[in-house]
């Protein structure tokens, strides 16, 4: 009987469904609370939400055309002089699926009491502590789960900034309600080839590599392998590869790459001379590497927006994870040493 983890990770295109339909409701008071200019916009976050501030700061940038950075939130308050300008004015989201953890809260309240801007709060939980103190509060309770390490809330909550950018950016996001579909058919095509590549022994090193917004999903996904299956796990810029850290590669090594549009020649090469080392490929993308020794989830250019890729490629690391925690007997729902909420 699939646990409660497996069930989150599948149910994301309903959940999908159910935080874009809250979002259309709710659009007009949120971009009201954004509505100013601001120098800088700051997405705050812990762990996999810090992961999900990466990947939400180049989208946001990207759309809004204003300038937009991820940070841990512990470096808010403990290195504030890195983060701000004390004349600058800042749009700050604390993002916090509990709404809880202790250093995004105080991330937030640090944030209010000095510096000048809007604190928003991006949570799955309704009067959560960083939901009451925001000056607004998106809040995707359909995004809720009971799994301690972060899935669907993951997805929801970096849909709800990208929904937000897209509506700030002059761009409207009604091309997103046909991601939920396309994530519902790449599941049913592809579950199994993931399935396949987590049960193998072979392999004991796993490399991460993902480029521009997918830095944060690269991240995230090696994550999730670690937590759920308790596997030492790198990430890289894609190029940043070369510099060093290859070094390590031979016959067992996993590269899981995530691979983009617009820089898909110089990372295919980055990749082929990785598996002329000896390493196999776990791709997600848009064209194949054409090699055998990779094995491939692949996107239709003509139905697949780019901007669906972070979603896409994150939904199938997470089984990654699971499903190879399954495979050591390991128990995804209880994750070693991990509690739901890092409370100090
Ligand atoms: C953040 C977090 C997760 C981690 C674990 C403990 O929680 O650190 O990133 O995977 O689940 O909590 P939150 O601030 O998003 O609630």
């Amino acid at each position: 009987m699939p646990d409660y983890t497996y069930a989150e990770i599948r149910r994301q295109p309903t959940t999908w469904q159910e935080v874009l339909r809250y979002l259309e409701g709710t659009k007009g008071e949120l971009l009201s609370c954004i509505s100013a200019e601001y120098g800088e916009v700051l997405f705050v976050g812990c762990g996999s939400s810090y992961n999900l501030a990466l990947t939400a700061a180049h989208l946001w940038q990207k759309l809004v055309r204003e300038r937009a950075r991820g940070v841990p939130s512990s470096e808010i308050f403990l290195f504030p002089e890195g983060v701000f300008l004390p004349e600058e004015k800042y749009l700050f989201f604390g993002i916090s699926r509990s709404g809880e953890t202790t250093e995004t809260v105080k991330a937030l309240t640090h944030f209010k009491e000095h510096f000048r801007g809007k604190a928003l709060g991006v949570t799955c939980e309704e009067g959560s502590s960083l939901a009451r103190l925001a000056d607004c509060a998106i809040v995707l309770s359909p995004a809720g789960e009971e799994s301690v390490v972060m899935t669907q809330s993951f997805s929801s909550m970096l849909l709800a900034l990208l929904f937000l950018a897209m509506e700030k950016g002059g761009i409207s996001p009604s091309p997103l309600t046909v991601l939920p579909g396309i994530l519902e058919n790449l599941f049913s095509r592809y579950e199994e080839t993931i399935r396949d590549v987590a049960t193998q022994q072979a392999f004991t090193k796993f490399i991460f590599l993902g480029s521009g917004p997918l830095y944060g999903i690269a991240w995230e996904g090696s994550l999730k392998l670690k937590e759920m299956s308790l596997t030492p796990t790198e990430t890289f810029h894609f190029l940043e590869f070369r510099h060093g850290p290859k070094s390590i590669v031979d016959e067992s090594t996993l590269l899981v790459a995530l691979t983009s549009q617009s820089a898909f020649d110089m990372e295919k090469e980055v990749l082929l001379e990785m598996v002329r080392l000896g390493a196999t490929v776990l791709h997600l993308g848009f064209e194949s590497l054409s090699s055998p020794k990779a094995v491939e989830i692949l996107y239709d250019a003509k139905s697949v927006d780019p901007l669906f890729v972070p979603f896409l490629d994150v939904a199938f690391l997470q089984l990654l994870g699971y499903f190879r925690a399954k495979e050591k007997g390991l128990d995804p729902d209880n994750p070693k040493n991990l509690t739901k909420v890092v409370v100090l």
